[in-house]
């Protein structure tokens, strides 16, 4: 058996009667003396093309195999319409174009009823079928559209991505967004008041643009996927325009009170109207209650990129990213809004050297109104309890996320009235929270501030009528 064992493989060799290979023979075919692994043979590619991957140019000793028959289960765009499915939209399609073209108009039924989308995005599909405002739209035209870009897609929010997008890009970009902003605009009943003063139309749509940007984007800011709005609720809330005749019933994106505040909470700051702010101009926001470090930081783009002209300026754009961020600090984007503009280091820990920074001047703004001291270890120790981090220097991003209770970590080292308010309880403020739970640290903010403007301007209005 030994001898077997160190017999040259080259020999032939008799093989043993049992239909069982020998200890030895078994261990020969496991461990192949020295054998060295198969040369790649390089083939030289002719000019020009590049070179080819030599398994490619190699015969594949293995035969391919059979995919197995699974049911296909991930749909990108949603599970495919059934036949019958297919046969009932043409023939609701057909039935609305029975007396032949329609104009835009009548065309909307088609977009609610047949699409299932909101009306105000007719016109995307007017110019994807190539169709200048005053046309009318026959059957063919719109047949050849649907069946070759919609007909396979039974998400409405995928419908609504596909109407929407670049067509380059494969993505929504802000310019796509325009002509349901120009139809809301227009049409929209809550929006009568607007006719006459046209100068404010494109700043409404602009803000509206931007919040859309804002919540269902994200920082790189490099246009919306189709991911993002199936995760957002934009398509709800475009469905809702067709519905709500206020538009100040819907908080997200589109009510024009919370445009009104962005607007005028600029405009007070922005001195000398030309529409950019630098961090002097941002001090004086909401009772000058940030601290002098936090505006310069926001100013220069550290929360997010500022477009202004030059460096530390912002545009109206960067400042309603700026003021939602501000007046609600729970979202996700504004938890990291915040975070980059404390973490000095940009290392992605908030650590203590950092946030103490902040809180020196923090903490001169409390001398000037109370006597009481508060020390940084006090702080520290407030902090830590609320967020109880794993770390000992400082808090990762994700753990001030986590806790439920960013807005207070973040006002306690740079807002001193936010703070203040938290800690006093205001009964006003819990009962407010208490009757609409539904809304948000944003949606509150803009509703007291709308109406706190309201008062004022009627106060104003009186004033000058008893003169
Ligand atoms: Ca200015
Ligand atoms: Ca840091």
């Amino acid at each position: 058996m030994l001898e077997e064992g160190i017999q040259n493989p080259k020999e032939p060799k008799e093989r043993s009667e049992s239909p069982l290979p020998t200890p030895a023979e078994l261990q020969k075919e496991t461990f192949p003396v020295k054998k060295a692994p198969p040369i790649i043979r390089h083939i030289r590619p002719p000019d020009g093309t590049p070179p080819r991957s030599p398994i490619s140019a190699l015969v594949n000793p293995c035969p391919r195999m059979r995919k197995p028959d699974v049911a296909r289960f991930y749909f990108p765009r949603g599970p495919p319409p059934t036949q019958i499915e297919i046969a009932k939209k043409r023939n609701q399609i057909a039935a609305f174009f029975k007396n032949g073209p329609l104009n835009r108009a009548q065309f909307r039924i088609i977009v609610t009823d047949v699409l299932d989308l909101s009306s105000y995005c007719t016109d995307n599909i007017w110019s994807k079928c190539g169709l200048m405002k005053n046309d009318t739209i026959s059957q063919d035209i719109f047949s050849q559209y649907y069946e070759q870009e919609l007909e396979d897609i039974t998400d409405p929010k995928v419908r609504l991505f596909c109407i929407l997008k670049n067509d380059t890009r494969n993505k929504i970009l802000r310019e796509n967004l325009q002509s349901i902003m120009m139809d809301l605009v227009e049409r929209h009943p809550g929006l009568r008041f607007l006719e006459q003063s046209p100068s404010f139309h494109s700043k409404y749509m602009e803000t509206v643009i931007e919040r859309v940007f804002y919540t269902v984007g994200n920082e790189f800011d490099d246009g919306l996927t189709l991911n993002m709005i199936r995760r957002s609720n934009f398509y709800d809330c475009l469905s809702l325009l067709d519905q709500e005749r206020d538009i100040n019933d819907i908080f997200d994106y589109f009510s024009y009170e919370h445009f009104y505040v962005i607007y005028c909470k600029f405009w007070e700051l922005d001195n000398d109207h030309d529409f950019i702010l630098n961090a002097e101009d941002l001090k004086p926001y909401a009772e000058s209650s940030l601290i002098d470090l936090v505006c310069e930081r926001v100013a220069h783009g550290y929360g997010e990129p500022c477009n202004g002209p030059k460096a530390g300026t912002m545009t109206y754009r960067d400042f309603i990213h700026f003021i939602i961020s501000e007046e609600d600090k729970q979202t996700p984007r504004s938890v990291r809004y915040w975070f980059r503009i404390l973490d000095a280091d940009a290392d992605g820990i908030l650590s203590f050297y950092e946030i103490e920074k902040f809180w020196l001047q923090q903490a001169e703004k409390i001398k000037q109104i109370s006597p009481e001291e508060f020390h940084f270890a006090n702080v520290q120790a407030q902090l830590l309890d609320m967020i109880r981090p794993r770390l000992e220097g400082g808090f990762t991003l994700e753990e001030i996320k986590q806790s439920g209770v960013a807005n207070l970590f973040y006002n306690m080292i740079f807002n001193l009235n936010k703070f203040a308010i938290h800690e006093q309880r205001d009964p006003y403020r819990i009962e407010q929270m208490r009757a609409n739970p539904q809304m948000s640290d944003w949606d509150r903010f803009a509703q007291i501030e709308y109406i706190r403007y309201a008062a004022s301007e009627e106060e104003d209005l009186e004033d000058t009528t008893s003169m």
